[in-house]
């Protein structure tokens, strides 16, 4: 049967909801929920209404009071139906739900121990029904107010969305909290938690002067470690005020941390809920990037207040309109804490290794899909990273000023309501007076598109000609592709470095040293005057449109726009070419070849130049592509020789530089290092790390006892990490153990930290990587019902142990079949998370190809699959 929902099957609901008032009477067995609904018929003759449900176990039905026999109801499987009701009436429900037994993590549930633990909610995208009958859509908006009832003893922090109104006791150690939610919302974004909690509390005044309490809860033994996340999120509120003109809209602001999460974080109204990973921070337990993580999700969350919240989606195909608009946001606010360039870096860097291998396998979909059988399956890559560039394209079409009218103009027009990518379009494109509809064909079609770019210059006219050129690959239900708007920000270098006066034919004069040329067909020629000799193209700056470059470019370029290019992003770029290039040399077996030398030569330049100040951009100069961007350069591919050929690159590159050089540079930054977190010494961490990476590699004795002593001095995670890393890598089994035994030793009672003990030992590859993840699996400390360290395992070694996970003999793939069968039964949200590290097994070398395909078609066959995992599995073989 066909059980698709699609975008263009769209209607209004038939009823509205105008107020809720919901009553739970919590208890970790189970809790009973009473709703109040204020039904109204968006119509004059109602029709049936249907109310979604799921695992509910009814006690009462009342309509306007009255007590509905069965004959007044017809309950389905996800469904409650009523028919002939009045137009306007209420209808009232009891019922009965099983927050313990919940090990999906959706809708009601407990985290944590019976004994110890503390209840919360989960409702994107549709687990609201597993608490209530109830309009489960985001188009159908309510006021809400909630009573908490529970033990006191055992729940003695009651929270819900919304403003606290009133608290009280009961009889029998009850007690009881009420909240008021003045802002309308759907239904995804109700939450309660209730349990043991402390409290991190401060005072915030908003810009335009409203006085809110900001409050981070968690259990006791990681209260401490809200500080960061507190700073963090007075950061995000004033660059909303700041940035978009935002203001908070409640007396209070809660944030709770949560070890049992599907997600990352989570956006409801008043009450953000946040698995532990992006709230709980100290420089003892967390990374610098742990620390970058935590700030930008907290900020993401925040941002939805307006993004998301206040303007929600009309449905979920409209789920790009909250995530992407809101990861811009996110990525803009962290560019502007650090560093542009570097956060440029790490976003294309995030969209090559997540999104374009999903864009280009069986699971592609539109940022905005036409239909999909399990939403829960289309929290992707695609529709955050790559929606935050569209965005990122439209904010830059229109310009600064324009974007932030054209925000204001659309957080006006439909706050308080729900909206479609179309009304975000029409405000940018009304503030800006630029029509940007065909950007919608940006939301509609899947695929990467690639840009090709060729040049040539002619002496005689002095002019240079760029011939750019677009094409997208056909993808699963889309074999004809449309041309898109491609905007092209671009430089011309001349020979000694300088940017060229940019002229095009026809125009009078020129125009800047960089522009943007946009390709609205499926080629065009730009010719360019007064150009006296060949300059050296730098295209895409900024990386201004999602798509693949094609450029061939002689190393030599490159290598001069990766010393000398004036955009940081495009620098990094031009390193990334080079070894791109270098990699398929190597791949191919090539002895020598230009492209490597120029990478090496170029980067042992930049990193004998002393005064290079910027660190961390040396750190990621230093680093070749991502193991699954140098997959899809070649097909079939072996990840074998794929792995070994971007060996060959590291250790050219080490060789290159030297041990003597690396050693230096290790021990310069090493005594610089002083365990403070300012953006210098951020940076100095960043770049000792990968000198130690590659120090390794040529002088393994002298990079071991360096990372050893640097295990035992730490100041803080960071430094840490990279050691163990190092260790684990190239350490000798003593050593190995030791190390882990060490770390164990002090994180053993730290979950987040033991997470990253768990992953750092399954991204290790080698002969017996399979053997230290089954070891790692039969760990006391290893659970399936535990999200994070499901994904610490199996998540790494499936994503990031290549060679391991695609073993010549299939074990690899048996293993995760297995445990996924497992982890379905259990949380089938994680499961087809985790099943989708199958994506790329039809461009695989045949043998493994027909092992991926037999394992995936087991997984298929096995009785009794969660939808969310089927779903997953056949699009994967489709
Ligand atoms: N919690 C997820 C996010 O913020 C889904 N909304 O992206
Ligand atoms: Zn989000």
């Amino acid at each position: 049967p066909d059980l698709k929902i699609r975008l263009s099957d769209y209607q209004p609901s038939a009823w509205r909801i105008a107020s809720v008032e919901l009553v739970f009477d919590l208890d970790i067995a189970s809790t009973e929920v009473y709703a109040r609904l204020e039904l109204e018929s968006a119509s004059a003759t109602p029709t049936p209404l249907r109310l979604d449900g799921e695992g509910l176990e009814l006690i009462e039905l009342r309509l306007n009071g009255k007590r509905l026999g069965p004959l007044g109801y017809r309950v389905e499987a996800h469904a409650l139906e009523l028919s002939d009701l009045p137009a306007s009436c209420a209808l009232e429900s009891r019922v009965r739900i099983r927050p313990q037994a919940n090990t999906a993590l959706e809708g009601l549930y407990l985290s944590g121990s019976a004994e110890r633990g503390f209840l919360l909610t989960q409702c994107e995208a549709q687990g609201f029904r597993h608490i209530t009958w109830f309009l489960d859509r985001p188009d159908v908006l309510t006021r809400y107010s909630v009573e908490l009832r529970a033990d006191a003893a055992r729940f003695p922090v009651l929270l819900a969305g919304g403003n606290a109104v009133g608290s009280g006791m009961l009889a029998e150690g009850r007690h009881w909290a009420r909240f008021e939610d003045p802002h309308p919302k759907p239904s995804y974004l109700f939450a309660l938690v209730a349990g043991r909690l402390e409290c991190l509390s401060q005072p915030y005044i908003t810009a335009d002067g409203r006085a809110v309490t900001l409050n981070l809860w968690a259990e006791a033994d990681a209260i401490g470690q809200c500080h960061y996340a507190l700073g963090a999120l007075q950061r995000a509120m004033r660059w909303d005020e700041r940035s978009y003109g935002r203001n908070y809209d409640l007396d209070v602001f809660h944030v709770v941390a949560t070890h049992d999460f599907n997600m990352g974080a989570m956006e409801n109204k008043g009450l953000n809920i946040f698995n532990a990973k992006y709230l709980l921070a100290d420089a003892d337990t967390t990374t610098d990037e742990g620390f970058r993580a935590v700030e930008g999700v907290i900020g993401h969350e925040y941002f939805h207040n307006w993004s998301g919240n206040r303007v929600t989606c009309r449905d979920w195909f409209q789920l790009s309109l909250k995530e992407g608009f809101t990861v811009f946001r996110d990525q803009s606010f962290s560019a502007d804490m650090h560093s542009q360039a570097l956060k440029r870096i790490e976003d294309v860097a995030t969209l090559r290794r997540m999104q374009f291998p999903e864009d280009a396998g069986p699971l592609a979909h539109p940022v905005r899909p036409a239909e999909y059988a399990e939403i829960n399956n289309f929290y992707t890559a695609t529709v955050y990273e790559k929606g935050a560039e569209l965005i990122r394209m439209l904010a830059a079409r229109v310009g600064p000023q324009a974007f932030r009218r054209g925000t204001d103009l659309y957080f006006a027009r439909h706050d308080g309501s729900a909206a479609t990518v179309e009304d975000l379009l029409a405000a940018l494109g009304e503030a800006a007076a630029v029509d940007l509809t065909p950007y919608l064909a940006w939301y509609a079609q899947a695929g990467t598109p690639r840009l090709s770019a060729r040049c040539h210059h002619e002496p005689a006219t002095r002019r240079y000609v760029l011939r750019l050129a677009q094409h997208t690959a056909p993808t699963p239900g889309q074999a004809v592709k449309h041309t898109l708007p491609i905007p092209v920000k671009l430089a011309l270098f001349a020979r000694d470095g300088r940017m060229l006066p940019l002229r095009l034919a026809g125009e009078a004069d020129a125009v800047g040293v960089e522009r943007v040329l946009e390709l609205t067909d499926a080629a065009a020629e730009f010719v360019f005057e007064d150009i006296d000799e060949a300059p050296i193209p730098s295209l895409l700056r900024g990386f201004s449109a999602p798509v693949i470059l094609e450029c061939a470019m002689p190393p030599g370029d490159l290598a001069l726009l990766l010393q000398h290019d004036a955009d940081g992003f495009n620098r990094w770029e031009a390193g990334q070419h080079l070894a791109s290039d270098a990699f398929r040399a190597a791949h191919a077996g090539a002895a020598q070849y230009a492209a490597l030398a120029a990478w090496t030569g170029a980067l042992g330049a930049l990193f004998a130049q002393t005064d290079f100040s910027d660190a961390a951009l040396l750190a990621e100069l230093l680093a070749p592509p991502a193991i699954s961007e140098l997959e899809a350069l070649v097909e079939p591919h072996d990840p074998d020789a794929v792995d070994a050929a971007r060996r060959r690159l590291e250790q050219a590159l080490a060789q290159a530089l030297g041990a003597s050089a690396l050693a230096a540079r290790y021990t310069a930054l090493h005594a610089a290092e002083q365990g403070a977190h300012d953006a210098p010494a951020q940076a100095r961490r960043r770049l000792k790390r990968r000198v130690l990476e590659l120090w390794a590699l040529v002088d393994a004795p002298a990079a071991l006892a360096a990372a050893e002593a640097q295990f035992a001095q730490a100041a803080g995670m960071s430094e840490r990490l990279a050691a163990l890393r190092v260790l684990l890598r190239h350490g000798d089994a003593g050593m190995r153990h030791g190390t882990l035994t060490a770390f164990r030793a002090r994180h053993g009672q730290q979950p987040l930290v033991m997470d990253t003990w768990f992953a750092v030992q399954a991204e290790v590859a080698g002969v017996d990587a399979l053997d230290t993840v089954r070891a790692l699996l039969a760990d006391a400390a290893f659970t399936l019902r535990n999200p994070n360290r499901v994904r610490a395992v199996l998540g790494t070694f499936a994503r990031q142990n290549r060679t391991a996970f695609h073993r010549a003999d299939g074990a690899g793939y048996a293993l995760l079949v297995a445990q996924l069968q497992a982890l379905d039964q259990l949380n089938p949200q994680t499961a087809a998370a985790l099943a989708q590290a199958f994506n790329g097994w039809a461009r695989l070398e045949p043998k493994r190809r027909a092992l991926a395909e037999s394992h995936l078609r087991a997984l298929a066959a096995t009785p009794g699959l969660s939808r969310n995992l089927a779903d997953i599995v056949q699009r994967s073989l489709a």
